[in-house]
């Protein structure tokens, strides 16, 4: 079976960019998540369960493992001169890369979510890293600027994640198609146990908070009672981990669609634009999929600020569409 070194060496010559230094990020990411790996395997064992006294951009408490996992990514990416840029779910701002001369001369920046569904993490529950990365829009050689950041989903260049689960799956797209990596833990070696990914054509899963329901939009709870009803191949099964990289990961491979749409307590949905939405939307339509805030593509959306959240509906393209018509009535 390939490892994921290999299949990365392979395939670097699909970017027109530069292909070496994509690659290394690649691998960069690959070191950071077997670290954290390592880190949440050990959950209750050493102290590293439970909350810290900080809160994040987001004025969400953080977790100990949701910083271990933020010092990881970033280490691991800034320390090896590769990007220009880090941002993070868990920094209230972006940050600067500069190389050994002072300079900026990377050409990609990095965004991610280091500890995605970190509430689940004292109750042994999967949890996931997701990535995105963009090719900077300002001139190379200068320090990178907000706008670097600020690109709508569709310019990413490549996007993924790390499921610490069951077994430890790295999956991701550089736009051409989904590939999935599962860790062999006694080597430390991912291999390619998951070639291009598809959705399957008819999806029978719906994953929704559904404590939430009276606060949802009418056209999501017509949705929801669509999915109930005693009809065709319905009513569906209602699946929700509360872990968007998890439940994502069990929708692309069974067929179904998650749903976070606005709520009282988070008009504009939970899920943040840049880090959560942007990059899982793209996997979603790399392999065949659709993800929308509802009224658009989400890949289209021009950001507005780096913790922007969105209404997120995503999955195969049958489900997508059926709630996109209920909302739009
Ligand atoms: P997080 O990045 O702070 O963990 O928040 C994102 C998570 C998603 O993984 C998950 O789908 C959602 O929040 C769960 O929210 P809720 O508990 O409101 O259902
Ligand atoms: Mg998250």
């Amino acid at each position: 079976m390939k490892t994921l070194g290999e299949f990365i060496i392979e395939n670097q010559n699909q970017f027109e960019y530069s292909t070496g230094e994509l690659s290394k990020l690649l691998n960069a990411i690959r070191l950071a998540a077997k670290s954290v790996n390592h880190e949440v395997n050990k959950a209750g064992l050493v102290d590293i369960l439970g909350v810290t006294n900080k809160t994040n951009s987001s004025n969400e408490i953080q977790q100990k493992l949701d910083v271990f996992a933020n010092e990881a990514f970033k280490n691991a990416l800034i320390n090896r001169n590769i990007i220009c840029g880090f941002a993070s779910e868990e920094e209230d701002s972006f940050i600067r890369v500069l190389d050994q001369n002072n300079k900026a001369t990377n050409n990609y920046v990095v965004l991610v979510d280091p500890l995605d569904g970190s509430s689940n993490i004292d109750t042994n529950v999967s949890v996931g890293t997701i990535f995105s990365i963009y090719k900077r829009v300002t001139e190379k050689g200068t320090t990178v600027s907000e706008i670097d950041f600020l690109q709508k989903g569709g310019n990413q260049i490549a996007a993924g994640y790390i499921l610490y689960g069951t077994s430890t799956m790295l999956v991701y797209t550089t736009g051409y198609g989904v590939n999935g990596f599962t860790l062999n833990p006694a080597l430390g070696t991912f291999y390619l146990s998951h070639p291009n990914m598809k959705f399957p054509e008819k999806g029978h899963i719906y994953s929704i908070n559904e404590g939430n329901y009276n606060h949802f939009p009418i056209g999501v709870k017509k949705f929801i009672k669509y999915c109930q009803e005693d009809k065709d191949q319905r009513p569906y099964s209602s699946r929700y981990i509360g872990s968007l990289v998890s439940d994502f990961h069990r929708n692309l491979i069974k067929g179904g669609v998650y749903l976070y749409p606005s709520t009282l307590k988070h008009p504009n949905g939970k899920l943040r634009l840049l880090y959560e939405c942007n990059p899982i939307a793209f996997l979603s339509e790399q392999a065949g999929g659709t993800a929308s805030n509802g009224t658009q593509r989400i890949l289209d959306i021009e950001p507005k600020s780096l913790h922007q959240c969105e209404p997120f509906y995503c999955g195969t393209n049958e489900m997508v569409e059926n709630i996109y018509d209920f909302l739009n009535e």
